[in-house]
């Protein structure tokens, strides 16, 4: 088999770049080890950027995203008993959108199977060869028969736990890594959201987020030790911990049901310098992590499919390979940006095991500027909402 561009990974970053180059006339194939519906069925990020929004518009993706999709004008922080907003459109003229991961990919993967382009989906042993070379090969077995499909360029779009990345000969990439001493367990339930712009709460019990999906579907997480196994989270704990985490009138009157999914997930700050070796361009979270705090991490890969398609376009339509060339040095601005923003907000916003009251005094002092400072509202805005993608051109 052959194509022009091998996507390993059908997430965001994998079915976005194969919808821009679809388009664009470039063929590209993506491989997949999961299945449509195991993909379908992780339930992930929540917030979009205006930027992300752009660029799913110019995918020709974002009908539904339009019609089902929330605006939301700004957020607010609990702290101390009390909850401060954070209002994007008075302080910035901007604002997010609230529309879920799956509802993206399931708008990626119909767009693709309406085009008729190619995605092979439980594909095992996949494995990068010749990478260094002008034809590089990806290695794959499906359905028990090996197979390789010889290509132009490797698109690396599976993820932190992918191959691409460790394809990469040692010594080429610097890795750059923080751990948190906690991770965020997430609960998904179909009961209306009984506020109406997400909560970010920093209590004494620990951080909480109260998001949603759409006005009947909420999604809330709470901070809870690494160690803890989701047996251990009943519905009626989780509820009861989210309640008190959340305080005042939200705990008061919020409706709660049954969780249709619950999951733990670590938080990690990663990045991979550079993003490209050879014909291999990584994109998305194989090449970095943020905790979800600051909502980033789709709208990182986002950005990120952006620039290679764009230099993947300058390739076949002028035989250039400055954008190419260029690829990795024009995300990690932004992407270092983002792991600063998700950073800032984690450490402000969780209660770190064995701190002591100088930590405390100190984030206490963040929070209480950041409520009466104008300036630094500005600031979580902008940032929030999203930095320009491309400042520079
Ligand atoms: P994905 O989504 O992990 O997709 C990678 C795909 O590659 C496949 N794969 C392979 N395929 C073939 N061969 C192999 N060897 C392979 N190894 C892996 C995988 O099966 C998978 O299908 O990465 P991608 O596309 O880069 O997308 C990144 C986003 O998914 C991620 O950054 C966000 O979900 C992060 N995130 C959030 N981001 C935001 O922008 N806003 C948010 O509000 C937000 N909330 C979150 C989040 C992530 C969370 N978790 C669970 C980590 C909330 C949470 C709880
Ligand atoms: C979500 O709705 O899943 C969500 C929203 C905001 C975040 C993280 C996750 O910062």
């Amino acid at each position: 088999m052959r194509t022009q561009v091998a996507i390993i990974g059908a997430g965001p970053a994998g079915l976005l770049l194969g919808q821009l180059l679809h388009r664009a006339g470039i063929d590209a194939v993506i491989l997949e080890q999961r299945s449509r519906e195991y993909v379908l069925g992780r339930i992930r990020a929540g917030v979009l950027e205006p930027g992300t929004v752009e660029v799913l518009d110019y995918a020709g993706v974002s009908k539904r995203l339009h019609s089902d999709g929330l605006t939301h004008d700004g957020i607010e922080i609990g702290f101390e008993g009390r909850r401060h907003r954070i209002d994007f459109k008075d302080l910035i003229g901007s604002s997010v959108t609230v529309y879920g991961q799956t509802e993206i990919t399931r708008d990626l993967m119909e767009a693709r199977a309406a085009g008729g382009a190619v995605s092979l989906y439980e594909v095992h042993d996949v494995a990068v060869h010749d990478i260094a070379s002008h034809s590089p090969k990806v290695s794959f077995v499906r359905n028990g028969v090996a197979d390789t499909i010889e290509c132009d360029f490797i698109a690396g779009c599976d993820g932190f736990h992918g191959v691409s990345r460790p394809s990469i000969p040692a010594g080429a990439l610097t890795l750059h890594e923080r751990t948190y001493p906690f991770g965020w367990l997430g609960v998904l339930a179909d009961v209306p959201p009984s506020w109406p712009e997400l909560i970010y709460a920093n209590s004494d019990r620990g951080f909480a987020l109260a998001s949603m999906r759409s006005p009947t579907r909420v999604r809330c997480y709470v901070q809870c030790p690494l160690q803890d196994r989701i047996e251990e989270w009943s519905d009626g704990r989780f509820w009861d911990e989210f309640r008190r985490r959340i305080g005042g009138d939200v705990a008061e009157r919020m409706i709660t049901g049954p969780s249709i999914e619950k999951g733990i997930a670590p938080l990690r700050s990663f990045v991979a310098e550079p993003m490209q070796f050879g014909n291999l361009f990584l994109a998305g979270d194989a090449a970095h992590i943020v905790p979800p705090t600051g909502a980033k991490g789709l709208n990182l890969a986002a950005s990120d499919v952006w620039y290679l398609y764009q230099g993947l376009r300058e390739f076949y339509r002028e035989r250039s390979r400055a954008g190419l060339d260029r690829y990795s040095q024009r995300c990690l601005g932004r992407v270092w940006k983002a792991a600063r923003f998700s950073w800032w907000m984690t450490t402000q916003l969780h209660r770190f095991p064995g701190t002591d009251a100088f930590h405390d005094k100190i984030q206490a002092a963040e929070l209480d500027y950041l409520f009466s400072s104008r300036a630094a509202q500005c600031s979580l805005a902008e940032n929030y909402v999203g930095l320009p993608l491309d400042p520079r051109s």
